[in-house]
């Protein structure tokens, strides 16, 4: 039903009001490659404000969006604010811009007037009907989902509040994982396209599906495998939930794969899990994917529940979309062995490939392709070039990634702190399976993709993919480490006046600006052995980030040490 004025004229009165109870900030919120993120207590506007955006989202495009209020692995007192699509994807680019625009103006009502008139426009944004009429065929609805922060409640409120006013439904799944949230969102979708009649469908999608959904999948994949004896798979995992809202969600799942497996000793795998203190003040302190890889540190609590030398161990991140595998090798050693994103996806593919060969299935009948960042290891990059894994470089961020991905039939993607995920055209690889679809073969890699959860990078999703390769390959977490051997490398940062002046070549692997400093670095590195270094400006925080390899740690130390006095001395205030 169209809305009449008084109606948009009441509407707009309405946010006003509420717009003008939230405190603004003399500053501008950028839409980052983790949407906005910054300090917790400066983001109820800007929360509000995205809420009235996400609900314009959701009334153009068959009535979905999401939202997850988080801010990840960075620390307590921030938190942040990501919009996704229908489909779980990230929010398009040019509605990127949108919102960025919407958080910042001056004006909110005028800024939706003008908007709603066609007198303010972006590019790629098409607004195919009226922002202020709600659909009454298929309700507009919003997901939300916040973290254990001390703030996301209260900021959750605020993107609901907006929502409403809008004239869009806010559908409020509080504490649940990123990747879960995504995934709920876009079984909405599913559930909506097979039945667009049915205005409840909505109702019907739990939080708990995801936990159960999981569950199945993990048996299912084990019924494959059998349960016969493997003598070096270990089914004890020490699992570091970094304080967040992982260990809420992975204990559901522990305790329905508990039932469905007939007992919690009939379950192969046995999760015990440290930092699952939910209090905000501890989220991520010491502890979590971020801080054992980037610090290359033990979890705070690893002796406490049994971690010892060569247990297995994994650590989520605040909101479950990053895992890192990790073990100490001796007594007393603080700095862990550490299994990063990219030789987790390194395993999944080799794996997938080795079953495809099995099969006789080339690489024109069923394409794959596995896309990293220039933070890869060389070594790395040479071991997938001699498995024959077909490899191509990205830009970082998730969104860079994906138009590759979805070029092949199955692909993956990863960054090397843990974030990653691995999708298929599932009518390509059903096709290709079609003829051999009752070997074993054919059944686990079905199973083996159906553990992936395809809309987002997924620590619960990927833990329970990764374990279920390492029992059939019955292999422990030693192998998994020595898969291949990484260089000795490190990231470091730089604070320049002005990173934006540093401009790179789009793989982000040199700089083609200030092209004297590039040289510099090609001369350092054709004099390191197995040398490798880029420096890049980071997109989420205000500094230049250097990534320094070398075949030994000292000429990796001398390596970075040597850009880095460059670049102090010659280009802090380029
Ligand atoms: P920037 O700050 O652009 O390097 C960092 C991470 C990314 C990704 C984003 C979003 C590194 C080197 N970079 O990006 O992988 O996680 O944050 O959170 O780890
Ligand atoms: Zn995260």
């Amino acid at each position: 039903m169209e809305s009449t004025t008084g109606d948009i004229q009441e509407m707009l009165k309405r946010i006003a009001a509420a717009d003008a109870t939230y405190k603004a900030f003399d500053k501008r919120f950028a839409y980052g490659t983790a949407g906005f993120r910054t300090l917790g207590e400066t983001l109820d506007r800007v929360c509000f404000r995205a809420g009235v955006l996400a609900g314009i989202r959701a009334k153009m495009d068959h009535g979905l969006a999401g939202v997850m209020v988080t801010a990840s692995h960075n620390p307590k007192q921030d938190n942040g604010l990501k919009i996704f699509e229908k489909d779980g994807a990230m929010l398009e680019g040019p509605w990127e811009k949108l919102a960025e625009s919407l958080v910042n103006t001056d004006d909110l009502p005028a800024f939706l007037t003008s908007l709603n008139a066609g007198q303010l426009s972006f590019p790629g944004v098409s607004l195919h009907s009226d922002i202020f009429t709600t659909p009454v065929q298929q309700l507009p609805l919003v997901f939300i989902g916040m973290d254990t922060r001390d703030s996301s409640q209260r900021l959750c409120d605020a993107v609901s509040q907006g929502i409403t006013l809008i004239g869009a439904y806010p559908v409020n799944y509080g504490l649940v994982t990123t990747p879960q949230l995504h995934w709920l969102t876009q079984r909405c979708n599913e559930l909506r396209m097979a039945a667009p009649g049915d205005g409840e469908v909505h109702g019907k999608v739990k939080k708990g599906d995801f936990n159960e959904a999981w569950a199945r999948y993990f048996k299912e994949f084990s019924d494959l495998i059998g349960d016969s004896p493997k003598s070096r798979y270990e089914t004890d995992l020490l699992l570091d939930c970094a304080n967040g809202v992982g260990s809420i969600q992975f204990k559901l799942n522990l305790e329905l794969m508990a039932e469905i497996f007939g007992g919690k000793d009939k379950v192969p795998l046995n999760v015990t899990i440290i930092n699952d203190d939910e209090k905000p003040d501890l989220l991520n302190e010491e502890c979590g994917a971020e801080y054992v890889h980037k610090d290359q540190q033990l979890p705070h609590n690893f002796a406490l529940k049994g971690g010892r030398p060569g247990i297995k161990c994994a650590s989520f991140d605040g909101d479950a979309d990053r895992l890192i595998y990790f073990y100490q090798r001796a007594e007393g050693e603080g700095v862990p062995v550490i299994i990063d994103g990219d030789k987790q996806f390194a395993l999944i593919l080799m794996y997938i490939k080795s079953l495809l060969e099995k099969l006789g299935i080339t690489h024109s009948e069923l394409t794959h392709v596995f896309v990293q960042t220039a933070y890869v290891n060389s070594r790395s990059t040479k071991f997938l070039k001699a498995k024959g894994i077909n490899n191509e470089l990205c830009p970082t961020g998730v969104k860079n990634a994906h138009p590759i991905v979805v070029g092949y039939d199955i692909g993956a993607n990863d960054e090397p702190n843990g974030h990653g995920t691995i999708v298929c055209k599932w009518d390509r690889v059903r096709g290709a399976l079609e003829s051999k679809k009752d070997s074993v073969e054919a059944k686990k890699i079905q199973a083996i993709l159906q553990l992936s959860n395809m809309t987002v990078g997924d620590a619960i999703a990927n833990l329970l993919l990764i374990e279920s390769i390492l029992r059939d390959l019955d292999m422990s977490i030693a192998d998994f480490a020595t898969l291949y051997e990484e260089n000795p490398s490190r990231m470091f940062k730089a604070v320049v006046k002005d990173r934006t002046k540093f401009k790179v070549v789009w793989d982000e692997s040199r700089l083609t600006q200030p092209i004297e400093l590039q040289n510099f670095i090609d001369t350092l590195v054709s004099q390191t052995t197995e040398g490798k270094a880029f420096v890049r400006p980071s997109g989420t925080e205000d500094i230049l980030r250097l990534y320094a390899e070398a075949k030994t740690l000292e000429e990796m130390e001398a390596l970075a040490k040597a850009i880095l006095k460059e670049i102090d001395e010659k280009y802090k205030d380029y």
